[in-house]
Order: C-alpha cells, then structure tokens, then sequence
C-alpha cells in the first residue's frame, strides 16, 4: 500500500518518504488513532458515494453471490473495519462455517468479533491481528468448509499501487487455496466533479483525517508538523487514474520528524494517499495476473461501481 517501493521496516518508510523529491507519507498513518473515526464518518458523507453505492450492490446481489459461493464457505476478510457488510454477507451466506477477520486494530477487531459472536452464534469466528498487507497465516479451521471465500469491500484496492495490488491479490489466492472465491468492490469513477466532492467534502471530515496523518507524526514521532500550516488537496490525475490526497504546506517552513529536518516550500505538497479508480480493463488485466478471473460483474447503475465476483483463473466452468 505504500505508494512507492520505499522500505516498509518499521517507520523509516515515514523518513524515506519525507526525504524523497515528491514528499509522500504512507497512507496507514491516515487511519491511526483518530483517523479510524475519521474514516467511518467519511464513510456516512452523502459526497462520498462508494460506501452507500455498495451497500445498495450488495443489498441487491447477496442473494446470487451465495448462489455462487454455495454452502459451508470459510469468509476471509482482509481489513474488517465496523462489520456491516460483513454481517450482511454472513447472513445472505448458505450455513456459513467460519468467519476470520483480519486488522491491525486490536481492540476494533475484538469488539466487533464479540458482536458477530452474539449475532451469529452458528458461525465460527476467527480474528487475527496482523497488518493483512504483509505475509500471514491463517488460524486452523475448527469446522469444515466447502471453499474459501475472501471478502475485499470498500474499493480499498484502489489504495494499493498496482504492482502492490498484483502481488496482494496473488497472496489472497494462495492463502485462500485451491477452491476459493473473491468478492471485491471496485471504484471506475472517472468524473473529476464528483470525485472532488467525495475526496475534498464540504463539511471538511477528509480534510481533518488528512491532516491526521501530521497529528499522527506529532504523537509517534516527535515530529513539530503545525497542522494549521498545510492545506487539504485532491487532485484527480487522469493519466495515472487515480486521486492524490495530498497536504500541501502554505508557507516555507521546517519541520522536525524523528529529530531530522524537512524544508518545505511554500506551495509544495506531500502526497498522502492514492486512491485508483479501476476501469473494467484495467481490473480484468489486475485480476489475471493475480490467480483470479471473474465470474460474475455486479455493476450500480448511478456510478461505475462493481462488485467483482472471481473465481481461480484456471477453474474449469461447467
Ligand atoms: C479506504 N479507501 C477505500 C478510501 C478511498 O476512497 O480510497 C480512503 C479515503 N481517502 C479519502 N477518502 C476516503
């Protein structure tokens, strides 16, 4: 996820980051401590489309998808945030056998494990700590199951650079196995009005959880970033298809982080967080060097949004 191939050991990707021409931050460092709050309310934003765009996707499709995935399925599911989705998938499922929710954030994951417990007492529940952008193992499954099904919503693809994408995608299916499914949603919105809305909203939630990423530094780091010296931005690059959350610094200035200094000039961004918008080419080119082919496409009517039903590229179809 990190934007470009900086180290990943540690924090020093926040130095290599900071010391590289185009300044960049990596994107984790958006939903630390405040930022998860942050990134629900953004979630609730009538600008931001992608997450009511998929709740009604999924409303309307979960019935064909668990035709698809069949019954006794083992849901994996990278990154599980609050759980809504999740329960609505559960419950649309076929006497799911076990559910594993895999999150950096501990308590989060416990909290919403407990209620998923309580909710659906049938399924066994599985959560594992780890930073799911790195390699991990699976708990041994206490129940049998039918397939594994992976669970990626929230178009949180979009976050990965590509080649990070290809290779994450392809650990999904390794780690899933031989008779595995993947549910993935996936932004194409290319309508720079309407991406600028979602990503710079009036009510100014994205740019609090922007400048998060600076708060964050000022706790973990020792870093001096005044968070009143840089502005939100996000820019739509078509080029490249995606947005740039960026902060860019409204005046010369020198910041401290980890006791080495940054000079910032006046009108100089650091890059925050991409977020690409996937066209149906891009995704089928993504998917097929990952393992995965589609096998159903479920597309919102109001915006290019899709729940990307797969299956492993070389299954054979009756
Ligand atoms: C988590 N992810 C899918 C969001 C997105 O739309 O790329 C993150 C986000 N950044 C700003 N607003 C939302």
């Amino acid at each position: 996820m990190s934007l470009v191939a900086l180290r990943y050991d540690d924090d020093d990707d926040v130095l290599a980051g900071l010391r590289a021409p185009r300044k960049q931050l990596p994107c984790r460092l958006l939903y630390a401590g405040a930022g998860a709050e942050l990134f629900e309310r953004i979630c609730r934003l009538d600008a931001y489309y992608p997450t009511r765009t998929e709740l009604a996707l999924l409303e309307q499709h979960l019935p064909q998808i668990a035709h698809h995935v069949g019954p006794a399925a083992r849901v994996i599911e990278p990154g599980s945030g609050e759980g809504k989705k999740t329960r609505m998938l559960l419950r649309a499922l076929d006497a799911p056998s076990s559910y594993v929710p895999i999150d950096i954030a501990r308590d989060q994951l416990h909290r919403m494990a407990a209620q998923l417990r309580a909710a659906l007492p049938e399924v066994e529940i599985q959560p594992v700590v780890a930073d799911y952008s790195e390699p991990l193992e699976l708990p041994a499954p206490q129940r049998a199951f039918r397939r594994t099904l992976v669970f990626f919503p929230g178009s949180t693809i979009g976050n990965f650079e590509p080649g990070d994408a290809r290779r994450f995608l392809a650990r999904l299916a390794a780690l899933a196995g031989g008779d595995r499914m993947l549910l993935l949603g996936a932004d194409a919105t290319r309508d720079a009005a309407a991406l600028e809305r979602a990503y710079d909203d009036e009510h100014g939630v994205t740019a609090a959880f922007n400048k998060n990423a600076l708060a964050q530094l000022n706790r973990s780091r020792g870093a001096t970033f005044e968070l009143d010296g840089f502005a939100h931005r996000a820019v739509w690059n078509a080029s490249a298809s995606r947005v740039e959350m960026q902060l860019v610094s409204k005046r010369r200035q020198v910041v401290r982080v980890a006791g080495e200094l940054f000079k910032l000039a006046d009108g100089e961004p650091i890059v925050t967080e991409h977020c690409y918008k996937h066209t149906p080419a891009a995704m089928h080119a993504l998917l097929a060097t990952s393992g995965w082919r589609p096998r159903q496409v479920f597309t919102a009517q109001a915006t290019p949004f899709r729940l990307w039903l797969c299956e492993p590229l070389a299954a054979n179809r009756v």
